[in-house]
């Protein structure tokens, strides 16, 4: 393979481009006509515009990136995360072209798909999962047995669904038949596909996932956990490796069970298995993920193991060069998302430009990002701009550091996430590891990211206006939230 096509734009784009020059391949950009201006476009080989700025008229056009491909003589296609990732068709076509899909087969991509298929080829390897069925539910009478043997409260899921879509809590039979038709229709408009299951709700779960790569030769590893249990409305902001949590018995346990459910499936390249943990370390298989994700980096901190090479190496059809004994847990990663949102007012998706953007360095500091000073962040797209993942020996040095590298970074025009990131990992909760997927319902409230700094800022501008000889300024301190400047909103 000496030429792949990054079918991908921003951090991620650049993050398998850096791999494939290290590798001496060659790579291809498509970008949409919103994106012409972007890093990934000019760090590639060759870049080629293939639409508007909808995703649906660019990075979602199937054939019309294959074409590229072929015109430019690509052997491979990246998908990156998102996108046409998770696309079986795609997947498909791309060998029906003759162009090796940097993924996994259609077949594995379908199996897992579908919650239901996945859970009934699990189960055959003895992989434990959550109270529940593994077939759709034919009708409501089925669900109220269903309901009365597992107990409630229970969890109604699409067999599409994926990430938290098409999910119903429902606590006592009285609202089931109701919470299945709704269920079943926005399962029915988001997936076309409106058949659901059922599974007893775990209450306040951690989510630790399970990274693994696979070859075409039926070798395994597992390159163990990620804890991902902070997250808001099914969006990561804080991912971490190793988690705090496992023991190394459950940590093996989980990562042969993740094993398993890869070879259920036949599944080559990188894929993530998703469980859910309870309070007393139990763990459910929950879902597969059949793309690299976005927080990958934190294994390859600790791993030392770059996934993106090990895709590539697999896709064309190398064994595995290592095996499961090779691999060790090195220290501790954390990864920050810096997203284009804006805590203080619901994590709503900001927009505008980069007017000052200068990411940290140093000593175990790692910026995967897309942007730079002066280019505008588009609304068409994901509001991720850059991860920043801190490693070292321990997880108080981690955590450390990811708070050294947040007040090192300076972000301008642009409300992000990184005050919320450093609230969040200096929280007792979360410096004790006592947290679950709950963790900011439970405990965030914007008015925490208003600190001293406010007040220090309003009577800097108080003391302004004296020196400037003025003296109709209110004196009172700040009040709590509405003080918080454009200035402090926006970082600095
Ligand atoms: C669950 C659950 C509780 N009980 N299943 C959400 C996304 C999808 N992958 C599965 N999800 C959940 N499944 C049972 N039986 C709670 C969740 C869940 C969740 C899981 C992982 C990370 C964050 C979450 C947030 C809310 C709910």
């Amino acid at each position: 393979m000496q030429k792949i096509l990054v079918a991908n734009r921003g951090e991620i784009a650049m993050r398998v481009m850096r791999t494939a020059r290290e590798m001496g391949i060659k790579t291809v950009a498509v970008f949409s006509e919103a994106d012409r201006n972007m890093p990934f476009v000019r760090y590639a080989d060759e870049a080629i515009c293939i639409g508007p700025a909808l995703s649906a008229q660019s990075y979602l056009r199937g054939e019309k990136i294959i074409e590229v491909a072929k015109m430019t003589g690509a052997q491979g296609i990246h998908p990156g995360y998102g996108f046409l990732s998770e696309n079986a068709a795609f997947s498909q076509a791309c060998d029906d072209a003759g162009i090796t899909f940097i993924g996994p087969t259609a077949y594995s991509i379908n199996m897992m798909g579908d919650k239901i298929s996945a859970k009934q080829a699990a189960k055959h390897f003895n992989v434990p999962m959550v109270p529940g069925t593994d077939q759709p539910i034919k009708d409501v009478n089925e669900a109220i047995e269903l309901g009365k043997k597992i107990g409630y409260p229970i969890l109604i899921k699409a067999s599409a669904g994926g990430g938290g879509k098409g999910m119903r809590v429902v606590e006592k039979e009285a609202d089931l038949e109701q919470q299945m038709q709704m269920a079943k229709s926005e399962a029915l408009s988001a997936f076309g596909n409106d058949a659901v299951f059922i599974e007893k709700y775990v209450g306040a779960p951690r989510h630790i996932e399970i990274q693994l790569l696979g070859d075409k030769h039926g070798n395994y590893v597992y390159l163990f956990e990620r804890e991902c249990s902070i997250q808001r409305r099914h969006q990561k902001l804080i991912e971490e490796a190793p988690s705090c949590c496992l023991t190394p018995d459950i940590r093996k346990a989980m990562g042969e069970c993740a094993v398993a459910v890869a070879r259920a499936c036949k599944y080559h390249g990188a894929g993530t298995v998703e469980f859910l943990v309870d309070e007393n370390l139990n763990f459910y298989f929950l879902e597969m993920n059949t793309r690299l994700q976005v927080e990958h980096c934190v294994t390859e901190m600790i791993t030392g193991v770059d996934l993106v090479k090990e895709q590539i190496n697999v896709a064309r059809g190398e064994k595995l060069s290592f095996g499961q004994n090779d691999l060790k847990i090195n220290g501790h990663a954390i990864e920050l998302r810096v997203c284009a949102e804006n805590p203080l007012n619901n994590f709503l998706p900001d927009t505008g430009t980069l007017e000052m953007y200068q990411p940290p360095k140093g000593p175990g500091v790692r910026v995967d990002d897309g942007f730079e000073e002066g280019l505008e962040v588009p609304i068409y797209y994901d509001s991720m701009i850059a991860k920043l993942i801190a490693h070292a020996g321990t997880r108080d040095e981690a955590i450390a550091r990811l708070c050294r590298a947040i007040d090192e970074y300076y972000i301008k025009g642009i409300a992000n996430t990184l005050e919320f990131g450093k609230w969040a990992v200096n929280t007792p909760e979360f410096k004790t590891g006592h947290f679950d997927t709950k963790f900011i319902d439970k405990n965030f409230k914007p008015e925490m990211l208003v600190t001293e700094d406010a007040n220090a800022e309003k009577a800097a501008s108080v003391l302004a206006a004296y020196l400037w000889g003025k003296d109709k300024v209110a004196t009172e301190a700040a009040p709590a939230n509405k003080s918080m400047s454009k200035w402090k909103l926006n970082r600095r």
